[in-house]
């Protein structure tokens, strides 16, 4: 499999004909090539970016909302391909990219299409003064959309729909780890009848393709969503060139749980918000608090369903756990199961890696409970972004808001209580840019996503992510 990149409606090979090879992490066999881009890809990309966006930008709203809808269509008539191919290329269970990944990227294109129909400006009367001021939202230009190889459709398409719903054009940059669906996407757009340009994808490396993307001095916006230390390097570089920026970095979500909840509901979406994909995403509830008279009964409860998760080969329908992503990614993993046994932390099941049957190189691992004793240890403060989660009891309310919060990030929180009472303080109190309640990942894409602290700046979604896409002009008319 020979991947290009998508400049100007076609498939180009990188200038510099230098290439990296993409591994699929069911089997560690190489199975593709994609282009190892550099600066000047990224320019030819610019280019035709820029040309298109005259156009595109002065293309009436319901034509763009008509193609989008189009891509959107595409996507879904694809389901099967391109399922399959974010599994070859992710190691996640193909039924999860044909439940969730897939449908979601049709759904963040048919989202935009229709929310940029209803997308307005303010106006304001200046009474006394015979004025009247309002608000253009203008596109920015060409924009930058950088993206994470956790959900690699999802999150790409999270980026690119709402940027050209609001008539930007694009260069965007997938992981190089996971490339394969953002170049299938290239000929989806193509299919849909999206114009030449307006959206341009450029694979490779993120301190080549992705810097020159981030350093190029006239794209106007970089959206992000990956790492916390990419994160800051990438603010780092897009500050002083005075950039918009929305990045959307890591988690180390505490999921609380009172001995008053709905305990079946809990333990069921908590085996989830632990271990879906692989535990390999931002909003995966690391850190499980439960307080102290059920404790005992969830951790007997929790790792006997943890211990019933089949890992497996992702093209096996019977399978819950699939590879994780990279051979890095599975050792970095694996370290952080060593790190927490040195602290101290029980390993109560897992925490290892896991040999598949005839597929004895892929990156396996065993979902994996840690019982820890104190908050302060690293497997509890540091984002491991696998299927590794802690549990530790806690007496009050007061405590478990403060252990939640002592951590660098803020991105989620899950709360399980049926007190009204105690929900409204949490639920003010925690530091995070989203909290769930009795529930973990039930997304409405209307409303604000993103986190405080080192979880990033910045919120995507509804008309949070139109806003952040499009520049607000003021016009004053004195009459
Ligand atoms: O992500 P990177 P990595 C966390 C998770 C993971 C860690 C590192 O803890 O273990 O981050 O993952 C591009 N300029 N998350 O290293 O490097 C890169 O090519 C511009 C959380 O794989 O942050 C890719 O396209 N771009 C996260 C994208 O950034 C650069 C999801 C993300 O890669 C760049 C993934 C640069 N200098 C990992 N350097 C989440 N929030 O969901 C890299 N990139």
């Amino acid at each position: 499999m020979i991947i290009k990149n998508f400049i100007n409606g076609q498939y180009v090979d990188p200038i510099g004909d230098e290439w990296i090879e993409n591994y699929c992490p069911a089997d560690g066999e190489i199975y593709g090539k994609i282009p190892d881009s550099t600066r000047d890809d990224v320019e030819v990309a610019y280019i035709a970016a820029k040309s298109a966006f005259p156009s595109w930008s002065a293309t009436p709203v319901e034509e763009r909302s008509r193609i989008l809808l189009n891509i959107a269509e595409t996507i879904e008539n694809n389901l099967e391909r391109l399922a399959e191919a974010e599994s070859e290329d992710n190691g996640k269970p193909v039924k999860l990219a044909k439940r969730i990944d897939i449908p979601r990227a049709s759904q963040n294109f048919r989202f935009f299409g229709h929310a940029i129909t209803q997308f307005s400006s303010e106006s304001h009367e200046t009474v006394g003064k015979n004025a009247i001021n309002y608000t253009l939202r203008q596109p920015l230009g060409v924009v930058g959309c950088i993206s994470p190889w956790n959900l690699p459709l999802y999150l790409f398409t999270w980026k690119i729909a709402p940027a050209l719903a609001a008539g930007n054009c694009v260069v965007a940059k997938p992981s190089e780890i996971t490339p394969l669906t953002a170049f299938m996407l290239g000929e989806i757009c193509n299919d849909a009848g999206l114009p030449k340009g307006v959206l341009n994808i450029v694979h490779g490396f993120g301190h080549k393709a992705g810097q020159a993307i981030v350093e190029h001095p006239d794209i106007k916006a970089i959206s992000f969503t990956g790492g916390t230390q990419t994160g800051a390097k990438i603010a780092a570089t897009a500050a002083p060139l005075f950039k918009k920026m929305s990045l959307e970095l890591g988690g180390k979500n505490p999921n609380i749980i009172f001995a008053d909840c709905d305990y079946e509901a809990m333990i069921d979406t908590t085996v989830q918000s632990s271990f879906s994909n692989q535990g390999q995403i931002c909003l995966c509830g690391s850190r499980i608090f439960i307080e102290r008279p059920i404790y005992d009964k969830f951790k007997s409860d929790f790792v006997a369903r943890i211990e019933k998760l089949r890992v497996g080969h992702p093209n096996d329908d019977h399978v819950d756990i699939g590879a994780l992503v990279s051979k890095d990614h599975l050792e970095k993993v694996l370290d952080y199961v060593d790190i927490a046994k040195n602290e101290g932390g029980k390993i109560l099941c897992g925490g290892e890696r896991f040999i598949v049957k005839g597929f004895d190189d892929g990156y396996y691992m065993n979902p994996t409970v840690i019982e820890v004793d104190s908050d302060d240890c690293r497997a509890n403060r540091e984002e491991i972004f696998g299927p590794v989660v802690t549990i530790m009891p806690f007496d009050t309310e007061e405590e478990v808001l403060e252990i939640s919060n002592k951590v660098d990030y803020g991105l989620s929180a899950t709360i399980w209580t049926n007190d009204l009472s105690r929900t409204m303080r949490m639920s003010h109190a925690i530091h995070s840019g989203i909290v769930w309640v009795n529930t973990w990942m039930l997304r409405d894409l209307r409303t604000p996503f993103g986190g405080v602290k080192n979880s990033g700046v910045g919120r995507e979604g509804g008309f949070e992510v139109l806003r952040f896409f499009t520049e607000p002009k003021n016009v004053c008319i004195k009459y």
